[in-house]
């Protein structure tokens, strides 16, 4: 059936621009085409349903019987902040894996000490090396972004293309929201949060090159609910979420084997100097059980991991809820944090930034 073209002419002598062409077809062309749009979103509706259903069932079977995932042997890993606590035990764990590992750290020290334990714990598993560096440290800031593109090529050049990149890299910032110093501030959101752009700016050209790879994030519990004293923090934990997230939704139909994994850890207990501010309910957990989580997230490549898993369905259930039952909750299950500064006999910080820029002077 052809649809009539109808052309209205305005009456002469008026300068309007001319009307558009208004296809009319037969009969009640409107309620028509609301009622066919309205029958295609059912059956679609219907079809996700029933497509959701198969991939819940999928998803509760393989939480009963794990799959391990992918193998990872021999692939090139790069991890920022590679110098200390979570970063040191990621790059220890990947290494284990069979993988070969780049270390990143603004902090020389710590970098070559990490470098030098996997090399040892190579040399004892006798692991081969096939002809590469097993390991090797780069000394890099990541909130400078040339220094972050000098790294790519660099890296590239000595080691290969990265095939899993892990932004880890950061700073845990304390303070009271009014004591904030707008260095603290921009310092945080650097090396938290702006360092992600400059790093996989940087890497994800070779993996698009090649049609592979995996970016890694370290994010936060604090990515989910907001936290006392540490509102710098949990803001930018929040906007890697949100980028880890959004890059999840662009790449998702063109780029579908570059993989995203985000993750999301309660407190750690890497900083025994910090840890003296913390008041928590729930017990701290450990680096260990973090960078396994890591590597087993991106070996089953999932798009987001929570540590512990409990608190990502509580987190989840308590949406349910009036924010004055959160409150309560939070209110038993709390976790307060003083300022490193503000504790009692405690000088050795001039400011909320805890770690600040350690090792800067060595650069
Ligand atoms: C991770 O992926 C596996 C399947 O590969 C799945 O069984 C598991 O539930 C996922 N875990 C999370 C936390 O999404
Ligand atoms: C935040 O830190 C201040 C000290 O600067 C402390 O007095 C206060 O109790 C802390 N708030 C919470 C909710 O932990
Ligand atoms: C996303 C990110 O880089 N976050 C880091 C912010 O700082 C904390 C404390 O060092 C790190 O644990 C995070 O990895």
């Amino acid at each position: 059936m052809s649809p009539k073209v109808l052309i209205e002419t305005a009456p002469p002598g008026m300068d309007d621009p001319p009307p558009k062409p208004v296809v009319v077809s037969s009969a009640k062309p409107q309620s028509r085409t609301r009622f066919v749009s309205a029958a295609v979103l059912a059956v679609e509706v219907a079809w996700l349903i029933v497509q959701s259903i198969f991939m819940i069932l999928d998803a509760v079977y393989h939480a009963i019987k794990p799959n391990e995932g992918k193998d990872l042997t021999g692939k090139l890993v790069l991890i920022t902040g590679a110098g200390h606590g979570l970063g040191k035990e990621i790059s220890l764990q990947f290494a284990r894996q069979g993988c070969r590992v780049v270390c990143v750290d603004i902090n020389k020290v710590g970098n070559e000490e990490t470098v030098r334990e996997i090399l040892q714990e190579a040399e004892k598993a006798n692991m081969p090396g096939n002809g590469r560096p097993r390991v090797k440290g780069y000394i890099c800031n990541v909130a400078d972004r040339k220094k972050v593109q000098e790294l790519a090529l660099l890296v590239t050049k000595e080691m290969g293309e990265v095939d899993i990149l892990v932004n880890n890299a950061g700073i845990l910032t304390e303070h009271s929201f009014r004591d904030a110093t707008p260095e603290e501030i921009d310092l945080t959101i650097n090396v938290n949060f702006t360092s992600h752009f400059w790093t996989i700016q940087s890497f994800l050209p070779y993996m698009l090159k090649r049609n592979s790879g995996h970016i890694v994030a370290i994010a936060s519990v604090a990515s989910f609910i907001g936290v006392a004293n540490f509102s710098t923090y949990s803001a930018t934990k929040f906007a890697v979420e949100g980028l880890m997230s959004s890059l999840h939704e662009e790449f998702r139909s063109k780029q579908k084997d570059i993989k995203l994994t985000t993750i999301h850890p309660y407190f750690i207990n890497t900083r025994p100097d910090l840890i003296k501010g913390w008041h928590h309910r729930l017990p701290l957990i450990t680096p260990d059980r973090v960078a396994s989580a890591v590597v087993r997230g991106v070996r089953r490549e999932n798009v987001s991991v929570t540590i512990p898993k409990f608190l990502f369905y509580l987190l989840a259930f308590s949406r349910f809820f009036p924010q004055s039952v959160i409150d309560i909750w939070r209110d038993v299950f709390y976790t307060h944090i003083t300022p490193p500064n503000k504790l009692p006999g405690a000088q050795v910080f001039s400011n909320g930034v805890a770690n600040g820029i350690a090792g800067k002077k060595e650069l």
